[in-house]
């Protein structure tokens, strides 16, 4: 075999004599040559997806998949007596995102280089990303997460750019990594990094010189911002990614024949949330620089730059102070102030001004200003945008305004993850959906018992699989026989994790009393709180305590079991997600752009319980409403209540004794005995006298529902059912369909570049 042999003469010795770790560095450097023969960035026009988070997750198998060497490197290990599986183990995963975003943008760079887009993402290499997750004393603790092993998928370009900042110059360094296309050529993911980084500034845990900047600046991804030199030091990455992202495309551009008056013909740029919005001011500021008039350079990024925006909540808009700007990026001020000074002579409403009175600088409101497209990332948070948060932008441009609902690559959520499922699929319906994911409609005819009786089998094996990854990475037991009940997402009080918690509460209460479930459950969380978030570090602190006082009790744990598991990330979530059944999906209505997690599950046949929100919607839609379990208060009257200000908590704590109890067990004697009285006392007092994201409204709607997914797992072929329907129906969330739109909407790139087999529907 061609593979056998260009392996050993990788590795320099037989395969059977190589560790896991040599044979992953073998592959590696193959999969990367390949990746570079295959390279194609022809095409006049070019999509930039430009992003502060790109969460790759391992790429081992994904690019062995894409390449089509996947089965043939799995036999030659096998040959060998080497298993794939462990293999992928010795990879590190890349840390460089943080939740939905980072893996969105992953994602669209698999489906732009599948689908044969002339396209590349842009971002910043950070040497420790996000924090690794640990837990001591039911506590979150962070600790650094290095992840650039010697040899890595990094590949050390010779571009290079001076970046100037207020106080200092410091000098960038492209790294590339290859997004190999399924079936398809290659794209580039471009990581910028700074040449005088220095990972020995790190202290305990992730402490370090914030101030420090020509050693610190690629060193973390999200860096505490609680204070001021922490949030400075965004906006120096944010300014160091933009600024040497804008050199290379202008450069890209000109290298093939552009003038620089005609860039909209050859780029287009999508900001990826706000992080990257000050691209808008450094391109016109390079503009000038290269000669364009000022007037003229305002047009053409106007015509190059599009915005996607992927939440409401308030306080991830980014609004960064005027005097921080002049410190930190002061040839950016005037240029800003100008583009303000004409928004502001152009319309009177003080709410649309990018510099608003107390000096700070909307970065949303420069890119739907100075874009020329402003998406949102699901239909419902699209028409949110256009009729409340963003509604005067909308009035003034509708025309800027469109909906691109989210998907996700079916190659790692599926083909990669799940290969049980994808071989099952295979069988029943051939190969075919692989490359047209619609082909998987064609799976709902398989609803007789034995069809059904495999999709359980194979969940089981699922389960098993989890149940041995848990015990040996976290020595966790859990009963494969129980119902997966799981909520794997980052820790925040939208997305509600601390009303599954009470839900937990109540089921113990009740267990306590004598009231046993029929199936025993298990309910597994993951998630990452933000350092500085006190209230989300709170929930974490209750989850394990809860853990621990349930695991550790033999009249509960034989029916209840709960498990957090450490360190959530893209490599636990694909064995998360194959083995379960209950998709929890449960934010407050109108505040989950979209989510992305709960599309993967649906995918892999876990039932969905959530409220309708973000991409919840489309689901429910898709699957009808026996194969969902929907619950709580729409979003018309959650955004009621906040219009009002009407909601009160403790008029559901007390209306309702469940809740009650609930919430007064969280500083219960058993519970104080395992957790800090600080962290618990907090949380409770949160939940009585603010509960800002409305848990308790919702609480006995969700009991409800939950109570009911429950009783319908009793009837095994029913279940089954709704599992197939699920899985039948997720064709539509494929991220191809997702860029395809894109493409057809916003990045208009040559058609005759695209694969030839499927282009965008016309609406
Ligand atoms: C980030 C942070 C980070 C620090 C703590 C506070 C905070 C609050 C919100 C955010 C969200 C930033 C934007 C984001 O990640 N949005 C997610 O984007 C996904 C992809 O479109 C989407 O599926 C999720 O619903 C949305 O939350």
């Amino acid at each position: 075999m061609r593979l056998e042999e260009e392996l050993k003469r990788e590795c320099g010795k037989e395969i059977s004599q190589c560790d896991n770790h040599e044979l992953y560095e073998g592959l590696l450097a193959l999969v990367q040559q390949e990746a570079a023969k295959r390279e194609s960035n022809e095409g006049k026009k070019k999509i930039y997806y430009i992003s502060a988070e790109f969460l790759i997750g391992k790429l081992l198998s994904n690019n062995l998949i894409n390449l089509g060497w996947y089965d043939e490197a799995r036999d030659v290990l096998k040959a060998n007596g080497k298993d794939i599986a462990e293999v992928e183990e010795a990879e590190p995963e890349p840390s460089l995102g943080n939740g939905g975003l980072g893996r969105l943008a992953a994602c669209f760079l698999d489906s732009m280089a599948g689908l044969g887009l002339n396209g590349a993402g842009i971002g910043l290499n950070y040497h420790l990303g996000l924090f690794k997750q640990e837990f001591a004393d039911q506590l979150q603790k962070e600790v650094a997460n290095p992840w650039i092993e010697k040899k890595s998928w990094l590949i050390r370009r010779e571009v290079s750019y001076p970046v100037r900042f207020g106080g200092l110059t410091v000098h960038s360094r492209l790294y590339d990594i290859a997004v190999t296309g399924y079936r398809n050529r290659t794209n580039w993911l471009h990581l910028f990094d700074v040449e005088s980084v220095d990972e020995g500034i790190v202290g305990d845990g992730i402490s370090f010189d914030k101030e420090d900047i020509a050693k610190n600046l690629t060193l973390f991804l999200y860096p505490d911002d609680s204070d001021e030199a922490g949030r400075k030091l965004r906006i120096y990455q944010q300014y160091f990614m933009v600024s040497n992202g804008a050199r290379l495309i202008l450069d890209e551009c000109v290298k093939k024949g552009c003038t620089l008056h005609d860039l909209p013909e050859y780029a287009v740029i999508q900001i990826n949330d706000t992080h990257p919005s000050m691209v808008i001011p450094e391109l016109i500021r390079l503009l000038v620089e290269r000669g364009i008039d000022f007037d003229e350079a305002v047009e053409i990024v106007k015509k190059t730059c599009a915005y996607t925006n992927h939440t409401i909540l308030a306080e991830a808009l980014e609004k960064w102070p005027i005097s921080y700007l002049k410190e930190v990026v002061p040839q950016l001020v005037p240029i800003i102030e100008i583009l303000d000074d004409r928004i502001r002579r152009k319309f009177s409403d003080e709410s649309v001004a990018i510099i608003d009175k107390d000096d700070l600088v909307h970065m949303a409101h420069m890119d739907i200003h100075y874009g020329f497209s402003v998406n949102g990332v699901a239909y419902l948070h699209t028409e949110i945008l256009k009729n409340t948060e963003l509604k005067n932008f909308y009035d003034l441009y509708p025309d800027k305004f469109n909906n691109k609902t989210n998907g996700i690559t079916f190659r790692r959520w599926l083909l990669h993850c799940n290969h049980p499922l994808a071989d099952y699929i295979t069988r029943k319906i051939g190969s075919g959906y692989k490359q047209d994911v619609e082909e998987l409609e064609k799976l709902g005819a398989f609803d007789d018992e034995a069809s059904l009786k495999e999709l359980l089998e194979i969940k089981h094996q699922n389960k098993l699989a989890l149940k041995h990854y848990l015990m040996e990475t976290q020595g966790i037991q859990v009963n494969e026989n129980s119902i997966f009940d799981i909520q794997i997402k980052r820790l925040h009080e939208y997305k509600r994790q601390q009303m599954n918690a009470l839900y937990v509460i109540h089921k113990y209460l009740e267990i306590k009393k004598g009231k046993v479930p029929s199936t025993p459950i298990t309910v597994i969380f993951g998630a990452k709180a933000a350092p500085a978030y006190v209230i989300a570090k709170d929930i974490i602190h209750l989850i394990l305590c809860l853990e621990k006082l349930i695991n550790n009790d033999p009249q509960v744990s034989p029916y209840l079991h709960v498990v957090m598991v450490e360190n959530y990330n893209v490599t636990k979530a694909e064995k998360l997600i194959p083995a379960c059944d209950i998709s929890q999906q449960i934010s407050l209505a109108s505040k989950e752009a979209s989510g992305t997690g709960n599309m993967k599950f649906m995918l892999n046949g876990a039932v969905t319980l959530g409220t309708m929100d973000g991409a919840n919607v489309e689901i429910a839609e898709l699957v009808g409403k026996e194969n969902i379990y929907i619950f709580g208060e729409s979003s018309e009257t959650v955004i009621d209540h906040y219009d009002k200000a009407d909601y009160v908590s403790k008029d559901y704590y007390e209306k309702n004794e469940d809740i009650k109890e609930a919430v007064d067990f969280i500083i219960s004697q058993e519970l104080l005995e395992l957790g800090c009285k600080e962290n618990l006392k907090r949380l409770h007092d949160e939940l009585l006298n603010k509960d800002w994201f409305m848990t308790l409204l919702d609480y006995e709607s969700y009991a409800k529902a939950r109570e009911q997914a429950y009783k319908d797992y009793e009837n095994r072929m029913e279940w089954a059912r709704k599992m197939l329907v699920n899985i039948s129906k997720a064709g539509f969330f494929s991220s191809d369909r997702t860029i395809r739109e894109y493409n057809r909407d916003i990045w208009k790139l040559d058609e005759e570049k695209q694969e030839p087999a499927k282009k965008a529907k016309t609406e």
